[in-house]
């Protein structure tokens, strides 16, 4: 995660608007009215701008008897919350004492994570529970608190009162947005903004909401690019262009590491579930307005053998290098066409359509069956197969999985046996070492089944993607396999990466006297532990039906209500 910068690239003309072919014009029309404002709301009354309800202005020249009866735009959360299907926490009917115990000790190892995250590292982004204290890092650009944030709703849904209510204090009280600093534009987006959307929907509480409007707002300058798709980098600083002391506040620029200035799909692929509610929430058309214009680029560029490189350039809209991977760079644009889907009550069949290509394309020509019969999806690398799948693209078991459900009668097996293959891949790659915990990516070649191959690839730094997958495996088919499977990881996590002061990431899963990396990563509590609690719960806690969760595990609610399409 510690990635190296690129210098600011030149500034780039602001507000510069990409070419609008008719289907986009459309698009976005849809996408504003989604987020229109309720009838009483006058025309005119929002401004085309950053901000919501907080801005919201009379239109200039209006007469003075319109001005006095508008309201400002106010989402209607208690009409949200009748428009759910399920209770959020679930009825807990039924269950087997065997599956109770098992979830209040996931329940456990949150509040272990927790507490010594509250006790040696509260206000800093990560513990580290050898030194048992904080860590920072550079992705988010001087935020902090990224734990809290991430850790909110998934102390919420484990009904750990106190413990929530000590993370949503530090919210009120010290989570300051008034930074100056570079951040990854996507790393803020799924941990910070996903997290207090989610939050926010769950409770009601408007601290939530109006921290991830703020946040948002600050956001925006990342997508002043001639083609309208994001930069990967943003400084987060005040956009006072008199300031002598941020010249850089509001700018964006590419990761250094990203080939030609060019920004990456799991990056600007990843925002629209996001902005999506934040335009919802705030009654501003703008922010759908933005991440979707990324997916119209997307839908219009050429793409190789229907597949979707890694790295486009921001300036033309063109694919920088054919490399092209369901892990690391690519996985999350993917998962985020079927969410959109999904998310829109399956209204939005332009981003089915999408993934339905997407996945056709990914089968014929990614999707292999190793000489011991383990199905499992290649990199590509202009035409040439890698033969390793990487931990990351173990998301994809359960990607497949939720897709399937909605997929034609002749498909949905199909689609159902995919998916299964692929869990059971990932699944071996931690049966086969000896901590019972999966490398950071497995190889399929010179006769190695599903285990790393190099040095570097062997370590697990508390990744959620496998559970993530027996999670929906089992919502799916209910096969008990997938409940033993993640109890599994329950225990290994204990024996190798529970520590005096947290949990830690371990250096090689192939030795059970592992040594740790000294992290526990904000995502364990917000995704790993998470999805291990609901595969014990039952179906209706954070129902299906009602929630997608977003790349990092933060739920997300269907719009059944809104959605105009
Ligand atoms: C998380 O931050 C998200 O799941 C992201 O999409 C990918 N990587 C990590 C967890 O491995």
């Amino acid at each position: 995660t510690d990635l190296p910068r690129s210098p600011p690239a030149a500034a780039e003309p602001r507000h510069a608007s990409p070419a609008a072919p008719r289907r986009l014009r459309e698009k976005l029309r849809t996408a504003a009215r989604m987020a229109a404002p309720p009838a009483h709301t006058a025309p005119g009354s929002r401004q085309q701008v950053q901000g919501g309800e907080r801005r919201a202005q009379p239109a200039t020249g209006a007469p003075p008897a319109a001005r006095e009866t508008r309201a400002p735009f106010r989402f209607d959360y208690e009409r949200f919350r009748r428009s759910l299907r399920h209770p959020v926490r679930g009825r807990q009917l039924g269950e087997d004492p065997e599956t109770r115990a098992r979830r209040m000790k996931v329940k456990e190892m949150m509040k272990f994570a927790w507490d010594n995250y509250k006790q040696y590292a509260l206000g800093k982004n990560e513990l580290r529970p050898l030194t048992k204290n904080g860590h920072i890092g550079n992705m988010f650009g001087g935020l902090r608190g990224a734990t809290v944030v991430d850790a909110l709703d998934t102390l919420y849904i484990m009904e750990l009162e106190e413990e929530f209510q000590e993370a949503k204090k530090w919210v009120e009280k010290s989570f300051d947005l008034n930074v100056n600093g570079e951040a990854s534009l996507f790393e803020v987006n799924i941990r910070y903004i996903g997290g207090l959307l989610a939050t926010y929907y769950l409770t009601g509480e408007e601290v939530f909401k109006s921290k991830a409007l703020e946040l948002g707002e600050k956001l925006l300058p990342a997508f002043n690019t001639p083609t309208g798709i994001p930069r990967g980098v943003i400084n987060l600083g005040r956009q006072d262009t008199r300031s002598l002391f941020s010249p850089c506040s509001g700018m964006s620029w590419s990761w250094g590491w990203a080939s030609a200035g060019s920004s990456i799909l799991a990056e600007f692929g990843t925002l629209h579930l996001e902005f999506l509610h934040l335009s919802e929430l705030s009654g501003n058309p703008v922010f759908a307005e933005k991440a979707s214009t990324s997916l119209l680029v997307l839908n219009r560029v050429e793409k190789p053998q229907g597949l979707y490189p890694n790295f486009l350039s921001p300036v033309t809209g063109n694919w920088v290098q054919h490399h092209v991977s369901i892990g690391g760079l690519g996985d999350s644009f993917y998962e985020y066409l079927i969410k959109s889907w999904l998310m829109s009550d399956k209204k939005d069949s332009e981003a089915k359509k999408m993934y339905d290509d997407a996945l056709e394309a990914i089968e014929k020509h990614l999707v292999k069956k190793s000489a011991g019969g383990l199905t499992y999806i290649a990199e590509w690398r202009g035409g040439i197969l890698e033969h390793k799948m990487g931990h990351l693209a173990c998301f994809s078991g359960g990607m497949i999985a939720l897709g399937a459900e909605h997929a034609g009668e002749e498909r949905k097996q199909h689609y159902v046996e995919l998916a299964a293959e692929i869990t059971n891949t990932c699944h071996e790659s931690y049966v086969r070492s000896d901590t019972k915990l999966g490398p950071e990516a497995f190889r399929f070649d010179a006769g190695t089944e599903a285990m790393a191959t190099r040095l570097s690839e062997r370590y697990y730094i508390l990744r959620p993607e496998v559970v993530e997958s027996y999670m929906y495996m089992w919502r799916l088919t209910h096969e008990p396999k997938y409940r033993q499977w993640g109890w599994e990881v329950v225990k290994a996590l204990e024996k190798y990466c529970r520590v005096e002061a947290g949990f830690s990431g371990i250096r090689d899963v192939y030795t059970t006297t592992p040594v740790h990396d000294n992290m526990q990563q904000s995502f364990f509590l917000a995704e790993t532990l998470k999805y291990l609690y609901l595969l014990f719960c039952e179906d209706d806690v954070l129902s299906l039906d009602d929630w997608v969760f977003n790349t990092e595990a933060h739920p997300l609610p269907v719009n059944h209500t809104n959605f105009k399409a």
